[in-house]
């Protein structure tokens, strides 16, 4: 049996993914475009044993049960299925990062597992392969398997694949993600777009922006257009956090509002800078490599912001290591 070692980054959406099709295969609703982000890492060791009784996952440093460990076990099933293999694996995952709060760790997290599983069952799949089973877990991890800017379709009839859309010098862009809290949230993403898709009254009036907003920003990032992206994506963000709140699923926080403001401050100030926020209270703001300084020095100020990352479009997820055979 084989050990493999994978490092994967996680992707933020600049046109938002919320809400599924519905049906098998964990499909979104919407297509989405994202940027892989170095700067931030999840790596994650796959090793099949047969000595194992059942699957094991160690998530940074601490072993883990319940829930995540279904997940990576369902995860696994596929693999086993596929590579005629009986023997439960040993999976240990670090993220570099705070896990489970917003920061994506579950699109760097899927994505690392799926491709380290693959290849330490021998299998020789193609990159969209490994990237739609990673949609079956979590449907933003099938972006980091790709480096740049990914697109994920998602809506009636689409295939639900990932693709790269441009490589990660397309546009100059960096991404200040300003930590407000190292908890993990309250509300996961799957149960946040359930409720949202159940019951919020503006849900079909996402379904009709997300994918304008998603084709808008597609355009800007082929034309390498900072601020046709930026204004795109700020708006994307909102429209996704307005129809979660209509269904009184709120992820910001003061800290998110505060930091939003101060972003919208310093465009009135003629600095570069657009925001986005997932489902969690962490802004990120979308910069230049001119505007970064004044923006990082700004947004350091705003109470409640802990501590801020620096982060640019990177490359997708990539084996570290193989080991030997046993
Ligand atoms: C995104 N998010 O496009 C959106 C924007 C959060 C806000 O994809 O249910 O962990 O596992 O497919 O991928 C986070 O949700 O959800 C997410 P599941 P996932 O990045």
């Amino acid at each position: 049996m084989k050990s493999v070692t994978v490092v994967a980054h996680p992707n933020i959406a600049l046109a938002k993914y919320w809400g599924k099709r519905g049906g098998d295969g964990n499909v979104p609703a919407v297509p989405s475009l994202s940027v892989t982000l170095s700067g931030m890492s999840t790596t994650t060791t796959v090793t099949f044993d047969d000595g194992l009784a059942g699957d094991e996952l160690v998530l940074n440093g601490a072993i883990v049960g319940d829930r995540p460990l279904a997940r990576v076990t369902a995860l696994l099933d596929v693999v086993r299925r596929e590579a005629n293999i009986g023997a439960h694996a040993r999976v240990v995952s670090r993220n570099d990062f705070p896990t489970a709060s917003g920061l994506a760790s579950s699109a760097s997290g899927f994505a690392a597992l799926a491709l380290a599983a693959v290849r330490a069952a021998h299998l020789d799949w193609s990159r969209p392969r490994v990237s739609d089973l990673a949609r079956r877990s979590s449907a933003s991890a099938a972006r980091s398997l790709f480096g740049g800017f990914v697109e994920l379709d998602g809506g009636e009839g689409a295939p639900g694949l990932a693709l790269p859309v441009a490589g990660p010098d397309a546009i100059d862009l960096r991404v200040l993600v300003c930590v407000a809290t190292e908890d993990a949230k309250l509300i996961s993403s799957t149960e946040g777009m359930r409720v949202t898709q159940e019951t919020s009254p503006y849900y079909a009036a996402w379904l009709t922006e997300g994918p304008l907003l998603c084709a808008r920003i597609r355009d800007g990032v082929l034309a390498g257009d900072f601020r046709a992206v930026g204004e795109c994506a700020e708006r994307s963000a909102l429209a996704m956090h307005a129809c979660a709140m209509a269904a009184g699923v709120v992820y910001v926080s003061g800290t998110t509002l505060a930091a939003l403001a101060e972003v919208r401050a310093m465009r009135a100030l003629g600095i570069d800078a657009y925001a986005t926020i997932d489902a969690g209270p962490h802004l990120k703001c979308l910069v230049t490599s001119q505007s970064m300084h004044d923006a990082k020095t700004r947004l350091a100020r705003v109470p409640g912001v802990v501590r801020i990352l620096e982060t640019s479009p990177g490359p997708g997820a990539r084996v570290l290591e193989e080991g030997t055979d046993r």
